[in-house]
């Protein structure tokens, strides 16, 4: 049996950690050598990374495996997050977000609106307008695509990713189209590719405690299957340090790679780590530094076929995101401007970040900051405005 798996795009001109691999983990040898021998990992080998004792080395080896793919590189976006209503008809535990229509705190954007707030905030222009909400019980699929034309037809330069999966599924139902339908219909409006939330942990398990008003794994990924058979990209996120296990994890992360194995569409996947504040489930601790750079190590072992890796330093802190440059991560995410579902939840995380920041974060960390556009092309910039490399 071939257990290589098929290589995302190598650069193979990164320097290369300089000392051997070390541990006393006997298991850890074991998957180290696979690791470092390009093997595919097993289920078991997933939970016995998440069982060792042994943090450091488990980066380590998360770290050769970017530096092969990456090299000294790490990626930055500049975009602006626009989120056109809270109001939503699931009352997920995990969500500190979402409102019903008549309470306090509900929003819904009009159209006009929408587009002045991806006008507004920095000055910096942006390459990437990230764009998700609620699912909101009224509001027409014709408002969503409205909203993306005119956004296309105001900043035709910016690449519109939009729409998590769920949404997608959601607005399929109300306006009685197929997912293909919907999903080309937003294709022509002007979406260029998606982000990766909603997927949460597949479990159905986890799923009914924590979000059991979405749909379910199964679904998400049927939709993204879709999505990448219309030629959209798209990201996928694990939410972890909720109620999940270390097996959930790992299952999470394998359904994700069998997919990506058949479709190529997945970009980046992005562990998200759960804030509790406000939520349903307020009783639970929030993950520490050393779990966060666990699972960003554990997803860049795992996801082999995923070309990166991305530590949102939204969620899991600036601080955080640029060690994790050293445990697995290639990219910290972009400007984001203004943030909402985390800070929501808690979040004492910044608003936003400007490019300088994010430069300093990535050089201080002793990696090559590259600012890419949301396909991960590489954007050179004058005063105002930017070119994307093609
Ligand atoms: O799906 C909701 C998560 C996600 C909470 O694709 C929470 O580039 C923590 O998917 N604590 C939405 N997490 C955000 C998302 C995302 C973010 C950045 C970049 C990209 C990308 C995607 O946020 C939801 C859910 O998993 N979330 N509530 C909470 N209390």
């Amino acid at each position: 049996m071939n257990t290589a798996p098929p290589s995302p795009s190598r650069n193979t001109s990164g320097p290369r950690p300089r000392h051997p691999f070390q541990t006393e983990d006997a298991k850890l040898e074991a998957i180290a050598a696979k690791v470092l021998a390009g093997e595919r990992l097993s289920f078991e080998d997933g939970v016995a990374l998440y069982r060792s004792p042994d943090i450091l080395a488990v980066g380590w080896l998360a770290n050769w495996v970017r530096e092969k793919l990456h090299g000294d590189i790490a990626y930055f976006n500049v975009n602006r997050h626009i989120n056109p209503t809270n109001v939503c008809v699931a009352a997920c535990r995990l969500c500190a977000f979402g409102r019903k229509k008549d309470m306090p705190g509900a929003y819904t954007m009009a159209l006009e609106e929408a587009w002045q707030n991806a006008a507004s905030g920095y000055t910096e222009a942006v390459t990437e307008f990230h764009i998700v909400g609620g699912l909101h019980p009224d509001l027409p699929f014709a408002y969503f695509l409205d909203l993306v034309r005119g956004l296309k037809e105001r900043f035709p330069q910016v690449h519109v990713k939009a729409f998590t999966m769920v949404e997608v599924a959601y607005l399929a139902k109300r306006a009685k189209l197929t997912l293909r339908e919907t999903l080309q219909q937003m294709k022509d409006a002007g979406v260029d590719s998606m982000p990766g939330g909603g997927a949460e942990i597949f479990a159905d398990r986890v799923r009914h405690i924590i979000c059991d008003h979405k749909i379910d794994g199964g679904e998400w990924l049927e939709t993204a299957r879709i999505a990448h058979e219309l030629g959209l990209r798209s990201n996928a996120t694990m939410l972890y340090g909720h109620v999940e296990n270390d097996e959930d994890r790992v299952d999470h992360m394998l359904r994700l790679r069998a997919l990506q194995d058949e479709t190529g569409g997945f970009q980046t996947f992005i562990p998200l780590a759960f804030h509790p504040d406000n939520t349903a489930l307020e009783h639970l601790p929030r993950t520490t530094g050393m779990i966060d750079l666990q699972q960003i190590a554990i997803g860049r072992l795992m996801l082999d076929n995923f070309a990166h890796v991305k530590a949102y330093w939204q969620m899991v802190t600036p601080k955080i995101a640029q060690i994790s440059l050293r445990f697995g991560a290639d990219d910290i995410d972009g400007t984001v401007v203004e943030e909402k579902i985390y800070h929501d939840a808690g979040a004492s995380t910044p608003q936003g970040l400007r490019r300088a920041d994010l430069i300093r974060l990535i050089t201080e960390a002793g990696r090559i900051p590259v600012e890419r556009d949301t396909l991960y092309r590489a954007v050179t910039r004058t005063e105002d405005s930017f070119t994307v490399a093609v």
